[in-house]
């Protein structure tokens, strides 16, 4: 049986209210930090653990504690990123109601480590019933004394509040969640520099997705290296995975990392293979942000080497023949699902939630869905599909935040691995624009 991190002890009844969380060992990890450990030896573990962001930069969260400025006399903060939107992804949505204390417990480990005394949950604010399981929590471990004035008598405060967003994905970008957090447009900032230096109202301030806070309480309990003894190379511990589309068994799933992607799809474990009668076209894996690979690219790297579920083994080879794990965010495709159709779809999102600070961005993603709208509707011509691949190319990189990146990845890599089915829709336009149509081609 596969390692359980996260989701050990989810299946339980009644494992989101307090008394049958700390009956299940709950809250342990936090009275061993607060009662034995200094907020270094804290921060110590969760370098030695290895643990990696798991909003979908993968940036090791150690290193980034380890950042944090503390000049004299500044309160620093923690915020925890729960604004989950991300299209595909819905992993933080399921902790959150599923084993609200597991944060809870985690925020408060982490907010001991980082020396701060206000920290918040920013959450998704479609998410209002997850916002009142979260507040509900906090109410129970404030009653508990597990949060407020002197925490387990050990003389430290801690006030956690939960903010709701309003509906912007850019509000998940660290830096427009902090502005959004002040009180402002969500607009992100330039980094650097980076919320660890100057981050909620100046102030030093971390921010850190639900999952990896999450993992906290565990790496507590067993040590940094019993967590870093989990996982593949620099992919340590367990990830979890939300799986969507054309699979027998969609949810959310908790992986040792190093799992065979073969495996994740095809065992009735995890995805139970794709429905019956289908064959896989294509997978997104972390998220809508990240490049499209075709079905000879998702079990094998471009070497032939099993592709595995790891930050290295996914994004294998770059973005020519690679992905990215991202947030985590599997989105299957059968040889159903229209390519182009699918391309102009995760455009228009990020079309409408485009901040428009930056021209690449603003002007690009509008661009871009423009000319998709046309190929997928059958007035598109040749010359549009290599147009894309420019404005793609002069979008990534070039703009404040990783939305522009995130939109330009799935057009290139969607015109990189299935030229043919866009030239199809230009040559076919009447074929091409009946409903469900779909290119039957071969992927390249
Ligand atoms: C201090 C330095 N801090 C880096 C910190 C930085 C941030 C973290 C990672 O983008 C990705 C994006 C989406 N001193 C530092 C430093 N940091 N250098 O490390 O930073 P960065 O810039 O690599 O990434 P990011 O801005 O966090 C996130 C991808 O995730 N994604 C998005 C998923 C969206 C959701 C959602 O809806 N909530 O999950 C999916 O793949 O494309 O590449 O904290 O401050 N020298
Ligand atoms: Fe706004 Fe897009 Fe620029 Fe990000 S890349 S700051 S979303 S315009």
């Amino acid at each position: 049986m596969a390692i359980k991190i996260l989701t050990e002890h989810s299946h339980i009844p009644g494992i989101e209210t307090f008394d049958v969380y700390r009956k299940n060992g709950g809250y342990t990890a936090l009275e061993k930090a607060i009662k034995t450990m200094s907020p270094e030896e804290v921060v110590e573990e969760a370098k030695k653990s290895g643990v990696r962001g798991r909003g979908g930069a993968g940036f090791p969260m150690g290193m980034k504690w380890g950042f944090l400025a503390k000049p004299e006399g500044v309160p620093r903060y923690l915020v925890c990123n729960a604004d989950e939107s991300e299209p595909g992804t819905f992993k933080d949505h399921y902790l959150m109601k599923t084993i609200p204390h597991l944060l809870i417990e985690g925020m408060i480990i982490s907010s001991y480590a980082l020396g701060a005394n206000k920290s918040f949950i920013y959450v998704r604010g479609e998410l209002m019933y997850v916002i009142q399981i979260l507040e509900k929590a906090i109410a129970e471990a404030t009653a508990n004394g597990l949060l407020g004035n002197n925490i387990l008598g050990s003389g430290y405060d801690l006030e956690l509040v939960v903010q709701p967003g309003g509906g912007a994905y850019i509000c998940g970008e660290e830096t427009a969640l902090l502005e959004s957090l002040e009180g402002k447009r969500g607009n992100p900032r330039n980094k650097p520099p980076f919320p660890a230096v100057k981050g909620l109202y100046q102030s030093p301030t971390v921010v850190n997705n639900v999952e990896s806070i999450a993992n906290m309480a565990w790496i507590i309990n067993h040590g940094g290296e019993a967590y870093a003894s989990v996982g593949i190379g620099r992919s340590t511990g367990t990830k979890l995975i939300s799986a969507s589309g054309h699979i027998k068994k969609p949810g959310v799933y908790e992986i040792e990392l190093g799992l065979s992607v073969e495996e994740f799809m095809n065992s009735d474990e995890y995805c139970g293979g794709i429905r019956d009668g289908h064959h896989l076209k294509a997978l997104v894996a972390g998220g809508s942000s990240v490049p499209i690979i075709p079905a000879h690219l998702v079990y094998k790297t471009a070497n032939g080497e099993d592709r595995l579920m790891s930050y290295e083994s996914l994004s294998d080879g770059g973005f020519a023949t690679g992905t990215m794990l991202g947030s985590g965010g599997f989105i299957v495709f059968d040889e159903t699902a229209c390519i182009v159709r699918n391309t102009w779809n995760f455009s228009r999102f990020y079309h409408h939630e485009s901040c428009g600070q930056c021209s690449p961005c603003r002007e690009g993603t509008g661009w871009m869905e423009k000319v998709l709208h046309r190929l997928e509707h059958g007035h598109g011509s040749m010359h549009d599909i290599d147009l894309l691949v420019d404005v793609a190319k002069k979008i990534e990189g070039n703009t404040i935040c990783p939305l522009g990146d995130a939109a330009a990845w799935p057009v290139a890599s969607a015109i990189r691995h299935f030229r043919e089915e866009f030239e199809w829709h230009v040559s076919h336009p009447k074929e091409a624009t009946l409903p469900g149509a779909v290119y039957k081609g071969a992927a390249v």
